[in-house]
């Protein structure tokens, strides 16, 4: 049995067309119009290989192929519809083509298991636009509370609640389900690498083991509006001079640490941001991350206590917010041994390694057996138009997930 790289090819084309059409890339936050475009697309393809449909509140969308028992957990494959701003084409979604595919074989194969198994597209794993991430499967695994929807805003101050009602165009389509109630027996995600490992190695699949802690602050520095000609260097509050120390400051000390570690401030908003005043407010974000959950732990103090230093020595106020914090998590083992045997009786050569980006299998990991399969990116490029992974690749992961989810799913004989 092998999974078909050009349904896969074709459902990734026409998903890649749902996207805000003039940027550049592909931009689609959760519960916009390119989003319930593609959420219409994947409930399609989903009903096409015989599943039942359902989605939750905050629009996670569930295509489950019943087992022969009833009662027993699921088994679960799939990733993240959502994508960052001008991203790419493969992250996530070629995680839940991957999963629909696999699930359309054993349909066509009539291929029965005692568990009952799910593909799902999460909502809003990047935290593109509500600026924390996971929150798809964080809610479906019951980690964000129902008061959390009003608080957790957009840029625009839309709450999660609010901005998911969008989703009630499926009310009359779909059943829309509660969050989880019951156990999983395993998830498996497949994901593009997003780094140069596997094409480096030429391997064809990464075997994931282990999947990077990671924390997200918004840091508000508030300075002081003056004149940029007449006020002198030694008086001045300029929140964009101490902010810009931040960043040096977090690129130098997370390069000095041992562990894989890295520290990016992605999002830089200067107030009155006029060329002729000293800044008087500026609002950064530091994404840290580490393999080591010490590390992390270390250079987030770290960075604590040097914002305390530098808010003193400019004679500043600041605030420091924390967006999400998720600590590094060891896969399981029992999964990357099936992977592994799966891959090497398909004789597909593989990599076993860990991931320096966060996916929602860091959060599934908490609550079930969980591991991941990677399929190389080229140029090893990845949240830019640039990204790219072939649906050869795609039909081979897919191939060893089919394989690992009848696995788990204990066939029965057909
Ligand atoms: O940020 C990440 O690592 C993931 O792409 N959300
Ligand atoms: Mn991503
Ligand atoms: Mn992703």
């Amino acid at each position: 049995m092998y999974c078909n790289a050009e349904r896969i090819e074709e459902m990734l084309q026409n998903i890649a067309t749902f996207t805000v059409a003039e940027d550049e890339g592909f931009t689609r936050f959760s519960y916009t119009q390119e989003d319930i475009q593609a959420k219409k697309y994947i409930i399609k393809k989903m009903k096409e290989a015989n599943l039942k449909v359902s989605m939750d509140l905050l629009g996670n969308i569930f295509g489950r192929r019943e087992g022969t028992e009833e009662n027993l957990p699921p088994i679960v494959a799939g990733s993240h519809l959502d994508t960052v701003k001008n991203g790419g084409k493969y992250d996530g979604i070629a995680g839940i083509v991957a999963g629909i595919e696999a699930l359309r074989v054993m349909e066509e194969n009539q291929i029965k298991t005692k568990y009952p198994i799910e593909v799902v597209a999460f909502a809003e794993e990047e935290g593109g636009r509500f600026n924390s991430a996971f929150i798809g499967s964080s809610w479906f695994m019951g980690k964000i509370k129902e008061e959390a929807l009003e608080t957790i805003c957009d840029h625009q101050n839309m709450s999660l609640k609010e901005a998911a009602e969008s989703l009630n165009v499926f009310n009359e389509e779909i059943k829309r389900c509660k969050r989880k109630d019951y156990h999983i027996k395993a998830m498996i995600e497949l994901h593009c690498e997003q780094g140069p490992i596997l094409e480096n190695n030429q391997k064809s699949l990464g075997l994931v083991n282990a999947i990077i802690g990671s924390s997200s602050y918004q840091v508000t520095l508030f300075g002081q509006a003056d004149h940029s000609g007449t006020t002198p260097m030694d008086v001045r509050k300029d929140a964009f001079y101490a902010a810009s120390k931040i960043a040096v400051e977090l690129n130098e000390f997370t390069k000095k640490q041992e562990m894989y570690s890295v520290g990016t401030v992605g999002c830089v908003e200067v107030k009155p941001n006029v060329y002729n005043i000293v800044p008087q407010e500026v609002s950064i974000t530091m994404d840290i991350r580490s393999m080591d959950q010490k590390v992390l732990e270390h250079i987030i103090t770290h960075m604590k206590e040097y914002i305390e230093k530098i808010a003193i020595d400019h004679h500043i106020q600041y605030k420091i917010k924390k967006n999400h914090h998720a600590n590094p998590v060891k896969l399981s083992n029992k999964i990357v041994d099936l992977l592994i045997k799966n891959t090497k009786k398909r004789n597909y050569n593989f990599d076993v390694m860990g991931s320096g980006a966060g996916h929602d299998t860091l959060i599934m990991a908490e609550f079930t057996d969980a591991a991941m399969i990677f399929i190389p990116s080229k140029n090893g490029r990845s949240h830019c138009p640039e990204e790219y992974s072939d649906s050869e690749h795609i039909a081979k992961g897919a191939d060893v997930l089919l394989d690992t989810i009848i696995d788990l799913g204990e066939k029965v004989s057909s």
